[in-house]
């Protein structure tokens, strides 16, 4: 397909503009957002990005899982779409460019092709994919997941968040449960392009505007009960004690052990971690933890996960405390479609941005989406590598080298029509 000219760019302050105005959607405490999925940070966010698609001339559908699709019509009614998505979620401290770089750099592309008057071939559907950050409602990347039919809708449904409210119920209150079933375009998408921040310190600190992403590494999340005794810690000898957040940080060192036995690529932390009663006169009688591992290989996450299981039991076994593991997420690495990571490579080569090729550390809709369409990602340093921090910061210049990138991988695997 024929390319764009190199000397077609986007809008670099426009898309800054936009990232700046839904940055005030949902603000953090300290700078970043806390938009999370299914809020009503997240139906004002989700508001204004319909919005501004409109005054682009985009059409909306939205899926039963709340998954946002754009349209800008192509010239050929029968081609295939080509999607550039990502999400408009947030952490609870989030940073203000995760997600929200690739969705609304895909908005650019098509104000970009607006301006130029490009037409294409085959349609392009700008996508925001609901709860992709897995904070509220765990999995990670769920309606993606729905979408790819890894997970089922009912499930997804029933997932409930801290407070015991369910994700069918909440995408329901904010009125964003859409007519069309979820999946039911998955046979008919051309491509998917994602462009995201590193989240992850190699291209700041190898001086390279884009990264071309080859693989996602693969996600395992563990949740960790650790079953002891509520007692008084004052009068409560210490023989006597069923100290179950004693056994939690046990567990969470050998958890640090297991990553760094496979290093330098595998890693392992609990970012969930919550005991109970929770008084500071209280031996803890209940521990529970998500431990998520991380690597570009599928058989050491299995090892992982193997150890896990049997380091903990053991060391509750030796401290009179039960344990029970409940498997909450996870995803195998995955490898993206070398003919779009090509149009990512050419796009890059073509316009004079430094990149070099690199393995997503982070999980991404685009890993579910590689499932049922052609899909690869664009990705752009952050600075310090810093993510899930409401710290998180980004260079205008790497913005608009991302979306630059975007736009032209986008524009040509869609074809454009002189
Ligand atoms: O967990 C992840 O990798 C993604 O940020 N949801
Ligand atoms: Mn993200
Ligand atoms: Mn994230």
């Amino acid at each position: 397909m024929a390319a764009p000219g190199e000397n077609l760019r986007i809008n670099a302050e426009r898309l800054w503009d936009s990232l700046m105005e839904m940055a005030k959607v949902g603000p953090g405490v300290a700078g970043g957002n806390n938009r999370q999925t299914l809020t009503d940070a997240d139906a004002e966010g989700r508001k204004l990005f319909q919005k501004w698609c409109e005054e682009a001339g985009m059409t909306m559908a939205v899926d039963t899982m709340g998954n946002m699709f754009m349209t800008r019509p192509g010239t050929d009614p029968d081609a295939l779409p080509v999607y550039v998505g990502s999400h408009l979620d947030t952490q609870p401290t989030g940073g203000k460019y995760d997600g929200v770089l690739g969705v609304l750099g895909g908005l650019e592309v098509i104000r970009t092709m607006n301006d130029l008057g490009i037409k294409t071939k085959h349609p392009i559907v700008v996508t925001n994919w609901t709860n992709e950050e897995g904070t509220r409602f765990a999995p990670a990347m769920l309606a993606s997941g729905v979408f790819a039919g890894v997970h089922t809708q009912d499930w997804a449904y029933d997932r409930a968040d801290h407070e015991g409210l369910k994700f069918g119920d909440e995408l329901k209150r904010i009125g964003w449960v859409g007519d069309e079933e979820v999946g039911a375009r998955k046979t008919k998408m051309h491509a998917m392009f994602e462009l995201h921040i590193e989240q992850g310190p190699i291209l700041e600190a190898e001086g390279k505007d884009i990264g071309v992403v080859t693989h996602g590494q693969g996600l395992s999340w563990t949740q960790v009960t650790v079953t002891g005794k509520d007692s008084h810690t004052g009068s409560t000898p210490m023989p006597m004690r069923k100290n179950a957040g004693l056994g939690m940080a046990r567990i969470l060192e050998l958890v640090d052990e297991i990553a760094w036995s496979h290093a330098p690529h595998a890693v392992g932390a609990a970012g969930h971690i919550e005991v109970f009663p929770n008084s500071r006169n209280v031996i803890p009688g209940k521990a529970v933890f998500t431990i998520d591992f991380r690597s570009p290989d599928l058989a050491v996450i299995k090892d992982m996960e193997d150890r896990l299981k049997t380091g903990a039991k053991k060391i509750c076994d030796d401290m009179g405390l039960d344990v029970e593991f409940e498997k909450v997420g996870g995803f195998d690495p995955v490898e993206f479609d070398k003919g779009c990571v090509e149009a990512v490579r050419n796009a890059a080569e073509r316009l004079g941005y430094s990149h070099q090729n690199i393995i997503s550390g982070a999980g991404h809709d685009a890993c579910w989406i590689n499932k049922v369409a052609p899909t690869a990602m664009i990705m752009c340093p952050c600075v310090d590598g810093l993510s899930h921090n409401e710290a998180e910061e980004i260079s205008k210049d790497w913005a608009k080298a991302g979306a630059d990138v975007l736009f032209h991988a986008v524009v040509e695997t869609a074809g454009i029509v002189e």
